[in-house]
């Protein structure tokens, strides 16, 4: 769908992808932020990913986020063809359970950086929470929402901590 607006654009390297890539969407759909949500690989789709990040770069993509697993290089191969910011998350399937995809998207050489976050959906979470960080750096009102959340984060581990303390320490 096309946006004139700045927005994030999620790159996934398979629709086996789609579940753990749930909480970036859900987490940037929370924080009020377009995004443009895709299927390509840099293996599979070499061609569609190289025009769908060029095209998605010249509508308004603000920041990429590539999410990949095993010998994951789609975040690498997108940041090669943009220097807007781009954020990788490594997925977990595999017999490596995400060992690999980390490294691959972590270890990138001197030029063209990658913001890589964690394994699986706590990185698919924070990926969405970065790039939105990035956003509210020339939004205020993103600013704001994302200082409520955190607070509203702390809220919940602190009734909970509640309930856990009057359950244990008598
Ligand atoms: C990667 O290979 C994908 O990002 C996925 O994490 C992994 C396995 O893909 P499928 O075989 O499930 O399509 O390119």
């Amino acid at each position: 769908m096309p946006m004139s607006k700045p927005f994030v654009a999620i790159l996934m390297g398979s629709d086996s992808d789609l579940d753990t890539m749930k909480a970036c969407i859900e987490t940037l759909d929370k924080l009020g932020i377009g995004r443009e949500v895709n299927v390509l690989s840099a293996h599979r789709t070499p061609a569609a990913t190289h025009s769908y990040v060029q095209d998605a770069d010249q509508r308004g993509c603000a920041v990429f986020i590539a999410a990949a697993g095993m010998a994951a290089h789609l975040a690498g191969t997108v940041a090669a063809l943009t220097v807007k910011p781009v954020i990788g998350v490594p997925m977990e399937g595999g017999p490596l359970k995400g060992e690999d995809a980390l490294l691959s998207t972590a270890m990138m050489p001197g030029g063209i950086p990658v913001a890589c976050v964690a394994i699986g959906k706590a990185g698919a979470k924070n990926a969405a929470l970065l790039a939105a960080q990035i956003l509210a750096l020339s939004d205020t009102s993103l600013a704001q929402r994302l200082a409520d959340d955190r607070k509203s984060n702390t809220a919940s581990v602190l009734a909970k901590n509640e309930v856990v303390h009057k359950q244990f320490n008598k």
